[in-house]
């Protein structure tokens, strides 16, 4: 610690006799002595006398004050010392006394806790207060990083894979047709035919090829629970026992087409819940028994076509943010049509699509539930609705504008007398 001195000046009196320190002791010539009748200067202060002889005070020197200079002045007030360091008071001068992990005159410093470079392998050393903290670098733990973490400690290699440790990963080495950063991918095409292979799917988060389910017997469709991504195709066709879809309740996206088709008892999608994006062609034809496309609910975009055809919905309700369709959205075909729809109610958020197709369907009455569509950049195709008031295919044609219809219009078979509202 290193003393710091203040500087004080004394006042400067008039005076003709200093009578030496201590004051208050003998003063001249036998006659009156003010400096005996005033106390004792102390800690070097000196008595003065004043030019009338008859009185005297103690001069200070610096540092001290009072009437004998009894008193030393505080350097401490305000506490010049940081970070609730203790000032030690001096003669025109303090120190600090400071707390653990501060250094300096003012105990200003916040000690670098951090200067013998204490953490290892990497690791980026934090300074504190009489402390210090390491920031380990990928693959390493411990209070100093002394640790090298062993990434593969919960083997996180599916499927039969060897995990290989690394610096701050891991490597597997996957078996036979699984890939992936995990082996969580099945590597090809996938046919599920029966239970067993149904029982195997069970090990792909993710296919990398089509998967097909056409013609089984299978009631459901658990092998396929932990299923996430289909890199092309999904097919599920014409498997006349099949009730529901609820085993795929993590898929989020098929990048190919998917074809729901002719799957006489499935009676709800709702397994679809967490299906986002089809990157292909959407088809749901002829499930007979699908009443609702509740299910659908997070669908925002279907890159081809989407084929809604011979199903017994009467409406389009589910699909509540699918905001695009890429290629033409076929509502029935003229070969079949959906017989029971009666309104499109149920594509609110639908914005734009390639085409767009309305044939067949017996029952259709209004086409008011498309009324956010803002642009059909293909053909507008209608015909075949028996019961469909042709000034509503008018008013649909009004609400996107006929400038926003990039192709040709066809309109056939629809109810010129009908009113609408
Ligand atoms: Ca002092
Ligand atoms: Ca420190």
């Amino acid at each position: 610690m290193k003393q710091h001195g203040t500087l004080i000046l004394g006042l400067s009196m008039l005076l003709i006799t200093s009578c030496g320190d201590g004051g208050g002791g003998g003063g001249g010539g036998g006659g009156y002595d003010a400096c005996a009748m005033i106390p004792a200067c102390q800690n070097g202060g000196s008595c003065q006398v004043f030019d009338d002889g008859g009185s005297a005070r103690c001069d200070c020197p610096a540092g001290f004050e009072g009437d004998s200079c009894e008193i030393n002045i505080s350097d401490c007030r305000p506490n010049p010392c940081e970070n609730q360091g203790q000032c030690i008071d001096g003669v025109q001068a303090y120190t600090c006394d400071c707390k653990s992990g501060f250094e300096g005159d003012n105990c200003e410093v916040n000690t670098d806790d951090c200067a013998a470079a204490p953490c290892q392998n990497g690791g980026t050393c934090v300074d504190a207060v009489a402390a210090f903290t390491c920031r380990c670098a990928a693959g390493f733990s411990g209070e100093l990083c002394e640790t090298a973490v062993d990434e593969c400690e919960n083997n996180p290699c599916r499927n039969g894979g060897t995990c290989v440790d690394g610096d701050g990963g891991y490597t597997c080495e996957c078996r036979g047709d699984f890939v992936g950063t995990n082996c969580e991918i099945c590597d090809g095409d996938l046919a599920v035919v029966d239970a067993e292979s149904l029982a195997a799917a069970e090990a792909c988060e993710e296919v990398s090829g089509d998967v097909t389910i056409d013609g089984t017997e299978l009631v459901v469709l658990d092998g396929l629970r932990n299923l996430k991504r289909v890199g092309g195709s999904l097919v599920i066709a014409r498997n006349a026992q099949l009730r529901d879809l609820n085993a795929l309740i993590i898929l989020r996206e098929v990048a190919g087409d998917f074809v729901v088709a002719d799957n006489d008892l499935l009676s709800d999608l709702n397994g679809l819940g967490t299906l986002r994006e089809v990157g292909g062609s959407l088809s749901f034809e002829g499930n007979v028994v699908v009443t609702s496309l509740q299910g659908l609910a997070a669908v925002r975009s279907v890159g081809g076509d989407l084929v809604i055809d011979a199903t017994s919905l009467s409406d389009l309700t589910g699909f509540f943010v699918l905001g695009t369709v890429g290629g033409d959205f076929v509502i029935g075909t003229a070969d079949r049509g959906n017989e029971a729809l009666e309104s499109l109610a149920g594509l609110g958020a639908l914005r734009e699509v390639g085409g767009l197709r309305i044939h067949g369907n017996g029952a259709l009455g209004s086409l008011a539930g498309a009324r956010s569509l803002e642009s059909i950049s293909g053909d507008l195709s209608v015909g075949g609705n028996a019961v469909l008031p042709t000034c509503e295919v008018d008013a649909l044609i009004e609400r996107v504008g006929p400038d926003d219809i990039g192709g040709e219009v066809t309109i056939e078979d629809t109810d010129d007398d009908a009113v609408c509202e």
